[in-house]
């Protein structure tokens, strides 16, 4: 790892490597040096993103345009409001490829920040507003960003592959009757979960540059509980707001981790729910009607997807999320399923609220 590291320009010496962050998708260092800065190394799981060159275009322009708008405002402490990401020395792109042809990417690691995987209501009203305002600075980006994974967030496209898996069953596993029961209910659902697409073709909701994987520890936090920056730029791209309201609610608004397997503990905190909301409409002044009275369908939408997903890759037999251990994804399943459930069970309740703090909509 150290040559590939000095395959770009930093500055200092490498002291050590270490592994860094708990995703699910890329493989993630810190590099300490004896320079001003520390780095973050990251192994780009091509298995996934297939387009490095369109990802790492994308993650370029974002950080550019941010970091443009930023500097306009006067910002105090850009360093540590946007990611910087080191050019190769070769090149000048944002990423190297190793001996064996796997892309890596450097970026300063921002100095005195903090990621966490549950939230105070406070910390979560300011990371409300930091993707409220992540969205607000993209809505003028030039050109278009391209989807680094195609349909990404798409609920049909979802629930097609769980068909394609259930048909396959790649790994024997639909003899399992949670596993049946599951795929049952996720098929019963269909029609009201994928709601979104609907509006999309009739033109009633738009696509925006959402971030598209808000989980909560996707941000960093100073050492106050004020947002500095969101990280984890991969999924970037055209969406639906509900996939940022949404992520954000099924990570830092489940009373416990999405893996948790004492189910009995999942439900929607609604403390986190009332706080994001607040500080996310404060930060998205855009948002249509449409899109606001939809936020509390958003909230059942992604635990819905992810549950979709993780049992999707279950029948496949775990070829996509990392796991530790043979039923890990199962697990994952049924706590997104359970929380799914806390969401449908709350949504009248997170309309009202939704009402009352923004006067425009309809009563
Ligand atoms: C993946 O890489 P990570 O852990 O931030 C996934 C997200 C899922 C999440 C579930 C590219 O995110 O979509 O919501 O796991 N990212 C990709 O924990 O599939
Ligand atoms: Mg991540």
């Amino acid at each position: 790892m150290e040559n590939i590291v000095s395959e770009f320009a930093i500055e200092g010496r490498i002291l050590g490597i270490e592994p860094l962050g708990s995703g699910l998708i890329n493989d993630t260092f810190r590099v300490r040096t004896d320079g001003a800065d520390d780095y973050v190394l990251q192994r780009i799981n091509e298995g996934i993103f297939k387009d490095i060159e369109l990802l790492q275009d994308n993650i370029d322009r974002v950080t550019a345009h941010i970091r443009g708008k930023l500097v306009a405002a006067g910002t105090p402490d850009v360093e540590r409001r946007v990611l910087r990401f080191i050019p190769a020395k070769e090149t000048g792109k944002s990423y190297v490829r190793d001996a064996e042809g796997k892309p890596w990417r450097l970026s300063v690691l921002i100095r005195d920040s903090f990621t966490y995987d549950a939230v105070t209501p406070e910390y979560s009203r300011h990371a409300g507003r930091s993707f409220g305002e992540f969205e607000s600075m993209l809505v003028d980006i030039p050109g278009r960003l391209g989807e680094t994974i195609p349909d990404f967030h798409n609920m049909e496209l979802r629930l097609r592959q769980l068909h394609d898996a259930v048909k396959a069953d790649a790994a024997g596993r639909m003899s399992d009757p949670e596993v049946k029961a599951f795929v049952e209910e996720m098929f019963a659902n269909e029609e009201k979960m994928t709601l979104a697409e609907r509006l999309y073709r009739e033109g009633k909701l738009p696509k925006r540059i959402c971030h598209c994987d808000t989980k909560v520890n996707n941000m960093l936090f100073d050492a106050d509980g004020k947002v500095l920056c969101v990280i984890d730029l991969d999924t970037v791209m055209p969406s639906f707001v509900f996939s940022d309201f949404g992520d954000f609610m099924r990570t830092a608004g489940n009373f416990v981790a999405e893996d948790d397997p004492d189910i009995p503990k999942v439900g929607v905190n609604m403390d986190i729910f009332r706080a994001f909301a607040d500080g996310y409409l404060e930060g998205a002044a855009f948002l249509t009607e449409v899109e606001k009275e939809n936020l509390p369908f958003a909230v059942a939408l992604f635990p819905f997807m992810q549950a979709v997903r993780f049992l999707c890759d279950y029948i496949n037999g775990d070829t996509y999320y990392r796991i530790a251990y043979p039923e890990h994804n199962l697990v994952r399943t049924r706590n997104q399923m359970a929380l799914f459930h806390s969401a449908e069970s709350h949504r009248d309740e997170m309309m009202s609220y939704i009402r009352k703090i923004s006067p425009s909509l309809q009563q």
